[in-house]
C-alpha cells in the first residue's frame, strides 16, 4: 500500500498496538499482539508511513523504565513492521491510570457513548484523573512532534488522536506546540458511537469534553449520524455556530471540520488469509456453522444472540444436529466486575442450552473463550454459513467486514444489527434487531435456508463494496479530510464570517416581531474591545449608532451593566434614554434620573479607605493605577512592565489580604467589591422586575451579552429566562451562556440583527407597544416608561429632571426590601423610594 501523506504522522492512542511482557522462560521483554479494531486498522498505516505511535505499554511508572523490544522475526501480526524507535510508551502512576482507564473511560464513556447511561458512573475524581492522564499523553505527544520536526524540519506533523480515551488532550498539545513554535495539524477519530444530545448532556462535564475535542482541526466519526450528533451537541451545549451541510463547527474563532470516515479492514490481507487457511473441522459435511466473533462486552449483545439461537432450536427443531453455533469471545476488561458477571451469565446460558439440546454426537454451541490468530479467524469466517453480528450498539464493527472479505468459497449470509455503524452501509446483510428474540430466531432460520442465488447476489455486492472501501480507502479519505494527501487540492471548509442571518439560528424563535425586548449588555470586551487603558476602550461609532436606534425603538429597553462606575460608563457610551448600571450593578441610573444604590457595610468602607491609601502609597507605580468607584476600587496592572509585574502583583495581593478585603480577578486588574450578596445576576433580575413587573419573564424577550466572569453571574441568574451570549476566545471555558461569540464585532452583528428584526414590525397604533421603565411608575400600572423616540420622549414624571441630568434623588434598597420585592408573586413590585443625600450612604 502506498500512502502519499504530505505529513509525518503521530498516532496517539490509549494503547500501543502491542503490550510488552517478560517471557517467563527467557526473561526477555517481548511484544504481545492485542486484538481489537483500532490496532487492526491503524497499525499497518503507521508502519507504512513511518510514523510514531504514542500509547500505554501495559506497564506503570512503578514498574521502572520499559525498553521497547523489536518484533520477533516470526511475528505475522499487523504490528510486526513497527520498529521500536517508532513507539513512545506512556507511563503513568498505577492508581491514577486505573482511575482514568477503568474509572472514567470504561465506566463512564464506554457505556454512555453506547447509549447505556444506566451503566455509567459520573465521579469527579475519575474525571480529574482522566484529564490528568490526557495531560500526560499531551506532553509525550509534543515530545514526539519535536523529534519528528527535528528529523523533518520542512514538514508539518499530523497528530492523530484516537478514541474516547483522549478527548481532552488536544488543547494542551496545541498550547504547548504554539509555545515551542511547532506548527502541527491535529485530528481526532472516535471509534465508538457519538451519542445524541439527550445522552451526552447526562455527562456533568460535557461542555469541557466537547471543547476538548474541538481543540483539533478535524474530527472524524464512523458514520454521518454520529457527526450530526456531535454538531448538535456543540450547537446546543456550547452555543457554537455550525453548518450542518458542510459539517463545520466554529469554536474559539477556529473552524473545525467534521467528517464521516467509515473505518474498514485490510481487505486483501483477509482474502489471502482465507485462501490459505486450513479447513475448520465439522461434525459432518452438511453441518452449518453460525458464527459469532466478539470481544466479551455487554454492548456486543452475546446473551441476546445465544437466547435467539435457543429460540431457533425450539421453533425449528429441524436444525438440531445440523447447525452449530460457534462463538469466539476475546476476554476483555477481565478485572471489571461487570465483565466478570457477563462471562458468568454467558457461561451459564451456554451450559444450560447445551444441556438442554445436546445429543450423543452433537452439542449446539461451541464456545471459545480466548484470542485466536487471524489465520484461524479467517478459516472460521470462510467456513461459516452465517455470521451473526448483532451488537446492541457498536461504532462500526469490523467483524462484519472481515467475514465478508473471507467469503472466498461457498457464499454465506451476514446477519447484522442496525445498531452497529456497519449497518448503515452493508445494505445486503439481513438486518436484525437483537432485542426482538423471536424475530431474531426467524432471521437466523431465513439465513440458514437462503437459496444459493440470493446468497451469491448479496455477498457479491457486500464484497464489492468492502473491497472498494477498505482500510486504505479509509486512510486516504482521512488524509484528504485533513488536507495531507499528496496531489490533492482541497480547500479546507470554512464557515463564512459571522453574518446577521446567522443570528436567526440563535434568536429568530425567541425575538419575535411582537416581542418586547430587553437588551442587557456589558461594556468592556462586549461593546468595546479591551484596550490597554480603560479610557482607551472606545465603542465603535457604528455600535453606538445601532444602540442609539435600538434605544429609541418602542418596546426595546437597553441597559448597560458594567464594572465601571456609573458616571464613567455613561460618559463612555453617551446615549440618553437607557439604563446604566455601574460597579457590577451596585449603582443603577434609570433613564428618568432615579438612582438605585445598593447599600454596603460600614466596616467594608473603612477597610476600603485604608486599602486605597496603602495601594496608592505602596504599589501604584511602574504604570499600576487605581480606579475609584463608589462601592469599590479596581487596581490595574496591565501597563506595568513584564519584569515588574510579579512584584507589583504580590504586593497588591498582600494589601488586599491585610485589609481583609476579598480580591476579585478582572482583566489584568484586581477589584474590591462590597462583601454583600449582590452581583450582575441579581442586578439584572432587579432591573427586569423594575422595568417590566414581576411577570417580566412571560412578556419580555431578554438578551444578555458579556465577556467575563462577573457576567457569568447574570448568565446563571437568567438561565432559561433569557438568551445569553458569552464573548470569548478561550479554548476551554465553562459558561452558563446560551451561545458564544468570538468578539465585539460579533456583538455588533447581533445588535444589527435585532434592529433589523424589530424594524420589520408594523407601526404601533393601539398603544400596545408602549414601554414600562420608570421606577416611580411601577406599581400603579400607568404607562410605565416614557416612549423613547425623540418626539415622544415626554417624561411621565414631569417633576423629574431632564434625562441628561441624573436625578439627585437616590433610591437605596436594602436586601430586605429586595427580598420583599422578589417574594411578592402576584402583584407588581412596589419599591419605597427614600430620598437620601447623595453624599451619605446608608449602611446595612
Ligand atoms: P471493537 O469493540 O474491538 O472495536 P470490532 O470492530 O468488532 O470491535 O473489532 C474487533 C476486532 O477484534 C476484529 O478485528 C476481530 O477480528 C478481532 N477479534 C475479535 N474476536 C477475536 C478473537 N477471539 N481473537 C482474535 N481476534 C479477535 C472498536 C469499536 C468498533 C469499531 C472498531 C474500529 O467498538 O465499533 O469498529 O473499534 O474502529
Amino acid at each position: 500500500m502506498v500512502i502519499n501523506s504530505t505529513s509525518p504522522m503521530v498516532v496517539v492512542a490509549n494503547r500501543l498496538p502491542f503490550t510488552v511482557q517478560k517471557n517467563p522462560v527467557t526473561g526477555q521483554m517481548e511484544r504481545k499482539h492485542c486484538a481489537g479494531g483500532l490496532v487492526t486498522a491503524v497499525a499497518p498505516v503507521v508502519v507504512e508511513t513511518e510514523g510514531l505511535w504514542v500509547g500505554w505499554s501495559g506497564q506503570h511508572q512503578e514498574d521502572g523504565v520499559v525498553e521497547i523490544p523489536e518484533a520477533n522475526p516470526n511475528d505475522q501480526s499487523p504490528t510486526a513492521g513497527l520498529k521500536s524507535w517508532q513507539v513512545k510508551p506512556m507511563m503513568s502512576q498505577k492508581t491514577l491510570f486505573d482511575n482514568y482507564y477503568n474509572g472514567c473511560c470504561n465506566a463512564t464513556f464506554w457505556p454512555l457513548f453506547h447509549s447505556m447511561p444506566d451503566r455509567a458512573i459520573f465521579q469527579q475524581d475519575k474525571w480529574e484523573a482522566y484529564r490528568e492522564v490526557n495531560e500526560q499523553f499531551a506532553k509525550l505527544t509534543v515530545e514526539a512532534v519535536q523529534s519528528l520536526s527535528k528529523s523533518n524540519p520542512e514538514t508539518i506533523p499530523l497528530v492523530w488522536l484516537h478514541d474516547y480515551h483522549l478527548m481532552m488532550a488536544a488543547n494542551s498539545i496545541r498550547d504547548r506546540c504554539d509555545k515551542l513554535g511547532l506548527p502541527i495539524k491535529m485530528a481526532f477519530f472516535l471509534h465508538i458511537p457519538f451519542p445524541s444530545w439527550d445522552i451526552m448532556r447526562l455527562f456533568p462535564w460535557d461542555d469541557e469534553l466537547l471543547q476538548g475535542i474541538l481543540g483539533c482541526d478535524s474530527v472524524g466519526f464512523h458514520v454521518e449520524d454520529y457527526c450530526l450528533n456531535f454538531i448538535d451537541c456543540c450547537q446546543r451545549r456550547l452555543g457554537c455556530r455550525v453548518d450542518r451541510e458542510q459539517m463545520l463547527v466554529e469554536h474559539n474563532g477556529r473552524t473545525v471540520s467534521v467528517h464521516p470516515l467509515p473505518i474498514s479492514i485490510p481487505y486483501d490481507r483477509f482474502v489471502s488469509l482465507a485462501e490459505k487457511a486450513p479447513q475448520v473441522v465439522k461434525n459432518n459435511e452438511q453441518e452449518q456453522l453460525l458464527l459469532g466473533v466478539d470481544r466479551l462486552d455487554y454492548t456486543k449483545g452475546l446473551v441476546h444472540r445465544i437466547r435467539a439461537f435457543e429460540t431457533l432450536l425450539q421453533k425449528h427443531p429441524e436444525h438440531i444436529e445440523h447447525v452449530t453455533f460457534l462463538q469466539v469471545a476475546v476476554p476483555s476488561r477481565t478485572d471489571v466486575k461487570e465483565y466478570q458477571e457477563l462471562k458468568e451469565d454467558l457461561d451459564q446460558l451456554i451450559g444450560r442450552i447445551n444441556g438442554r439440546f445436546s445429543t450423543p454426537n452433537w452439542s449446539p454451541i461451541r464456545y471459545i473463550y480466548g484470542c485466536v490468530s487471524q489465520e484461524q479467524l479467517a478459516a472460521f469466517y470462510r467456513d461459516s454459513s452465517v455470521a451473526v453480528v448483532t451488537p446492541l450498539r457498536d461504532g462500526m464493527n469490523l467483524v462484519a467486514k472481515e467475514f465478508v472479505a473471507c467469503q472466498v468459497s461457498e457464499p454465506g449470509v451476514l446477519m447484522l444489527s442496525p445498531f452497529a455503524g456497519a449497518g448503515s452501509s452493508m445494505h445486503e446483510a439481513l438486518l436484525v434487531n437483537p432485542y426482538e428474540t423471536d424475530e431474531f430466531a426467524e432471521v437466523m432460520h431465513r439465513a440458514l435456508t437462503m437459496p444459493k442465488d440470493e446468497r451469491e447476489l448479496r455477498m457479491k455486492q457486500l464484497r464489492h463494496r468492502e473491497r472498494e472501501h477498505d482500510v486504505n480507502f479509509w486512510l486516504q479519505s482521512f488524509l484528504k479530510s485533513v488536507d495531507c494527501l499528496a496531489d490533492n487540492n482541497l480547500t479546507p471548509g470554512r464557515l463564512l464570517p459571522l453574518r446577521e442571518e446567522d443570528f436567526s439560528q440563535f434568536l429568530a424563535s425567541y425575538v419575535k416581531e411582537s416581542s418586547r425586548l430587553a437588551l442587557l449588555l456589558d461594556y468592556d470586551g462586549t461593546l468595546a474591545p479591551i484596550a490597554p487603558h480603560p479610557d482607551l476602550a472606545r465603542m465603535p461609532e457604528e455600535t453606538r449608532r445601532v444602540l442609539e436606534r435600538l434605544a429609541h425603538m418602542p418596546d426595546v429597553n437597553v441597559a448597560i451593566i458594567s464594572g465601571r462606575s456609573v458616571e464613567n460608563v455613561k460618559s463612555m457610551i453617551g446615549i440618553e434614554g437607557i439604563t446604566y448600571a455601574g460597579c457590577h450593578g451596585f449603582e443603577i441610573l434609570h433613564p428618568d434620573g432615579t438612582m438605585f444604590i445598593h447599600p454596603v457595610p460600614h466596616e467594608y468602607e473603612v477597610q476600603l479607605d485604608q486599602l486605597k491609601k496603602q495601594l496608592e502609597e505602596e504599589v501604584c507605580k511602574y504604570g499600576a493605577w487605581l480606579e475609584q468607584k463608589s462601592s469599590g476600587i479596581t487596581f490595574h496592572y496591565r501597563e506595568v512592565p513584564k519584569d515588574k509585574q510579579s512584584e507589583i502583583i504580590t504586593n497588591a495581593q498582600k494589601l488586599f489580604q491585610n485589609n481583609n478585603i476579598k480580591l476579585h480577578q478582572s482583566h489584568m486588574a484586581y477589584e474590591a467589591r462590597p462583601p454583600v450578596t449582590w452581583d450582575k445576576g441579581r442586578a439584572a433580575i432587579y432591573l427586569l422586575r423594575t422595568l417590566f413587573g414581576l411577570d417580566w419573564c412571560d412578556r419580555v424577550s431578554t438578551i444578555f451579552a458579556g465577556d467575563d466572569r462577573t457576567d457569568e453571574d447574570a448568565m446563571r441568574a437568567l438561565q432559561g429566562m433569557a438568551v445569553t451570549f458569552r464573548i470569548t476566545t478561550l479554548p476551554n471555558l465553562r459558561t452558563a451562556a446560551t451561545y458564544r461569540l468570538p468578539n465585539t464585532d460579533a456583538v455588533l452583528t447581533m445588535l444589527k440583527w435585532v434592529e433589523k428584526r424589530l424594524s420589520s414590525r408594523l407601526p404601533v397604533t393601539n398603544g400596545l407597544r408602549s414601554r414600562k421603565t420608570s421606577m416611580s411608575s411601577i406599581g400603579n400600572n400607568s404607562p410605565p416608561h416614557p416612549p423613547s423616540s425623540p418626539t415622544r420622549r415626554s417624561r411621565s414624571n414631569s417633576q423629574s429632571p431632564s434625562p441628561t441630568e441624573p436625578n439627585k434623588q437616590m433610591m437605596v434598597m436594602t436586601d430586605q426590601v429586595y427580598h420583599q420585592l422578589i417574594s411578592r408573586k402576584n402583584s407588581p413590585p412596589r419599591v419605597s423610594v427614600s430620598p437620601v443625600n447623595t453624599n451619605t450612604r446608608s449602611t446595612v
